[in-house]
């Protein structure tokens, strides 16, 4: 390790992540400490990972921290209003009502929704599994289902663990194919990697492909060697075809994974009927373009195939998703530098030891209306509202707690949802805002913001293209009487298993502690567990967790004062970050499937298939209008519109519309679309563009800030509208029953 800098402490900067989004940036936050308010935010040049990169939201935490409408203090309705309680009251009160309702109807009569922010945060990365399992409910959704379901699955079935994504090696591949993902926006997805437009220029200037498979001549496709438009949901077509022409034109080449992959024969033979010539009439992309690209992949000494929202949030996302690999896989690319490869965190368990190998969790339990599969220990949010509303009345949902979620906004169906959620007997939310679904809580338990508390990005280190560790910590004290998101997750769990926050949370300490010391096998075999645990210190909380996941991981001082290697003070002492060096192969000893091998053709991938299948007649025909969605980069989801830095600027929920279609249709640019699909109808302004591929229209979600009972008086003032009000809960990919939120049918006509 790098010797310790002085750290900066009292002064006006503070070094530490910012919180929004998954690419991580450092930044360095100058403070007024007499008026506890921030100055400015800025790049942190000394950040060990980021090296001072920064997008125009990290300056929204200034306003998101100075917010009048975030909530500070615990709401409770009262009829059509609110009153602000004290923690106890509230604490009492959700405990209560959740109690009641278990009690009567049995733990499944309450359901969980869990929201993006969750994943961003260390204290709800620890403590929302103790949280869940003092609820007890099987009833558990999450924005995972309208986000990378599919590629936990297609990952789970391939090489056995839901989380076990593969990450391109963007910084030294030759080739990158990338699908339905809009890096220069979005900062990257499942994919931690800050400054994509420096690494993407690199990529070029090193003599390097970017080839973009979308609907949309994207902000990322403008600076591609190669764009291809695509017909919305068919990138498991065009994959198959992918695979089918590497089969054809031998071009094969597993190398060392040879040794450990099943089912290579089996893809070939699923991969027969999908032809270049018979996708092409469905996908839009020409046979010849396509082996091309093919040729060009599979000859690159370096190429690694990505795909994100765009291949999850639709009809065959776990199948694209799976194919994303499989074309990896084939060509040498999987576990190899400058391919798709497993990063390292420092808080992962220190041996390589060959990981427990088990069942895919899937399908133990179904969702009660349409009988949707649980994945990893969820359903998919698509089954939420029908589950409140439509099912026998001695098994409906009855209670919901949102944790960091705005389902009415980010799910389908929303106006379905927002009435569920109204017919709720009680709803608690913890959240920062009285939105679009919280105003229909009971009870609003709001934690501290995102600079009043450390964190440690468990989430974001481990999908990291560089291994790196880094601490952040708070900018500003807690104010008096707040309380943090794990106190708040750890109270209520507290509440509905009778016992006290401090005895759960010593109780997961000393499960860790098991796991990791005192053992043979462990990573500290030497230390006893009681030792282990005195010298982490008796402050509850996620930081002796994280000293603990770090000192007994593969870069810590396994307790030794005196040995070099990471624990959390040390990690401290490090106000940028500790960079631990660049991603190494990890197969086939990170391998957790039940034979052990990469499974390139797990059974439900071939019954998927057969599906596939029977859709290549049908999506010859001709095609309705296809609604996909796009993001902004000052947007976030739904909830950042109320910042006035990000808000400005011109108008953002627009329809984009090709040329043709707008003539075809009489839309003209500056006028107003309506736009209906099976469950809903909206209007919304156009913007006539040839960078929408013919035949599709563009609407980003996240906005529709014009309901009643919210407290968001900036993103009030531009409401924009919903556009999960056209998505339809009933379209979904089947397989993990992951929500198709891009690629819509829908009717567009002028408005008016
Ligand atoms: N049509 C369409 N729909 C989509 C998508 C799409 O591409 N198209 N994208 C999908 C994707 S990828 C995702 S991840 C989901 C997101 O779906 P959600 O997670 O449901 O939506 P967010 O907008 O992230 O909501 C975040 C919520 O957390 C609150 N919040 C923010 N910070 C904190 C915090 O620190 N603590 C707490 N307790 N609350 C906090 C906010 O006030 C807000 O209510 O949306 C999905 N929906
Ligand atoms: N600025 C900003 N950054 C964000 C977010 C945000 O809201 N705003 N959200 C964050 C979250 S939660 C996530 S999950 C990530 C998402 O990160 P990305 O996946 O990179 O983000 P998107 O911009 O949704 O990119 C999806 C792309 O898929 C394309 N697409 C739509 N349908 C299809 C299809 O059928 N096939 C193909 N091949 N392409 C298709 C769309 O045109 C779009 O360009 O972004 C994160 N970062
Ligand atoms: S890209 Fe922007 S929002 Fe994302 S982490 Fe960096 S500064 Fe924050
Ligand atoms: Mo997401």
């Amino acid at each position: 390790m790098a010797s310790p800098r002085p750290r900066i402490e009292s002064q006006e900067l503070v070094h530490r992540t910012c919180p929004l989004c998954e690419a991580k940036c450092g930044i360095s936050v100058e403070v007024d400490r007499s008026l506890q308010r921030i100055v400015t935010v800025r790049g942190d040049d000394g950040d060990a990972f980021s090296q001072g990169y920064l997008c125009p939201k990290a300056y929204g935490l200034k306003g998101l921290h100075e917010d009048p409408d975030r909530l500070r203090r615990p709401l409770r309705r009262e009829g059509s209003s609110w009153r602000e309680i004290g923690w106890e009251e509230a604490f009492e009160l959700a405990t209560r009502g959740l109690r009641s309702i278990r009690d009567a109807h049995g733990a499944d009569a309450v359901a969980t929704y869990l929201g993006n922010p969750n994943a961003h945060d260390v204290g709800s990365a620890l403590y929302l599994p103790t949280f869940q399992r003092a609820l007890g409910t099987r009833w558990r959704f999450s924005a995972t289902s309208v986000d990378q379901l599919p590629k936990a699955m297609s990952s789970c079935l391939m090489f056995g663990s839901p989380g076990a994504f593969p990450i391109p090696d963007v910084d030294r591949t030759d080739f990158w194919l990338v699908l339905g993902a809009n890096p220069l926006v979005s900062n990257g997805s499942l994919m931690t990697a800050p400054d994509m437009p420096r690494r993407l220029a690199q990529l070029r200037a090193r003599g390097g492909r970017l080839v973009v498979v979308d609907p949309r001549h994207t902000e990322t496709a403008r600076i591609a060697d190669q764009h291809l438009f695509i017909r919305p949901g068919t990138d498991a077509f065009f994959l198959f075809a992918l695979v089918h022409v590497l089969f054809a034109e031998g071009l094969l080449a597993l190398g060392r994974l040879a040794g450990f992959t099943r089912g290579v024969d089996e893809v070939r033979a699923m991969a027969a009927d999908f032809s270049p010539e018979a996708v092409a009439p469905i996908t839009g992309i020409a046979p010849e373009s396509l082996r091309g690209l093919a040729r060009a992949f599979a000859r690159a000494p370096r190429a690694a195939c990505y795909g994100r929202i765009g291949t999850c949030t639709q009809e065959f996302g776990t199948l694209a998703s799976w194919l994303v690999d499989v074309v990896n896989t084939l060509t040498g690319n999987l576990d190899r530098v400058g391919g798709v490869l497993w990063p390292r965190p420092a808080t992962s368990p220190a041996d390589e030891r060959p990981r427990r190998r088990g069942r895919i969790p899937y399908a133990r339990w179904r969702s009660r209306v349409r009988g949707l599969p649980e994945f990893a220990g969820e359903l998919p949010v698509a089954a939420l509202a029908e589950d409140i509303d439509s099912a026998a009345e001695t098994e409906r949902i009855r209670a919901l707690v949102t944790v960091a979620g705005n389902p009415v906004l980010s799910t389908p169906n929303g106006a379905r949802l927002a009435k569920a959620l109204s017919s709720l007997e009680f709803m608690v939310s913890i959240d920062i805002y009285l939105n679009e679904t919280t105003r229909f809580a009971d009870l609003v338990l709001p934690p501290t913001g995102p600079l009043e508390h450390a964190n440690y990005d468990l989430v974001f280190h481990s999908l990291s293209v560089r291994n790196h560790t880094k601490w952040s910590p708070a900018v500003f004290d807690p104010p008096a009487d707040s309380k943090h998101q794990w106190q708040i997750l750890l109270e209520l769990a507290a509440g509905m298993s009778g016992t006290t926050a401090k005895a759960l949370d010593d109780l997961l300490l000393g499960h860790l502690l098991s796991a990791t010391v005192g053992a043979p096998q462990t990573a500290c075999p030497e230390l006893s567990p009681d030792e282990a645990r005195r010298k982490l210190g008796a402050s509850p909380g996620p930081d002796r967790v994280i000293d603990l996941m770090l000192r007994a991981g593969p870069f810590g001082d396994r307790f030794r004062d005196d040995a070099p290697g990471l624990s959390l003070a040390k990690l401290k002492a490090q106000p940028h970050g500790v960079d631990l060096g660049p991603m190494e192969p990890r197969l086939p000893m990170m391998l957790a499937t039940e034979s052990g091998e990469i499974e390139l053709a797990h059974p439900l991938l071939r019954a998927d298939t057969e599906r596939l299948r029977g859709a290549l007649a049908e999506r010859r025909k001709a095609p309705a209008m296809l609604l996909i969605g796009r993001r902004h980069l000052r947007s976030n989801n739904t909830w950042m519109h109320n910042l006035p830095s990000l808000a400005k600027g011109p108008e953002r929920c627009t329809l984009l519309v090709h040329p043709d279609d707008a003539k075809r249709i009489g839309l003209s640019d500056g006028g107003r679309a309506r736009v209906k699909s099976r469950v809903g109808s909206i209007e919304a302004p156009v913007v006539v563009t040839p960078e929408m591929m013919p035949g599709v229209v563009s609407l980003p979600h996240g906005f529709g800030h014009d309901c009643e009972g919210m407290r968001l008086e900036v993103a009030r003032t531009r409401p924009g509208v919903n556009s999960n009000l056209l998505a339809d809960e009933r379209l979904l990919d089947v397989l993990s029953g992951n929500a198709v939120l891009n690629g819509i049918p829908v009717d567009v006509s002028v408005a008016g």
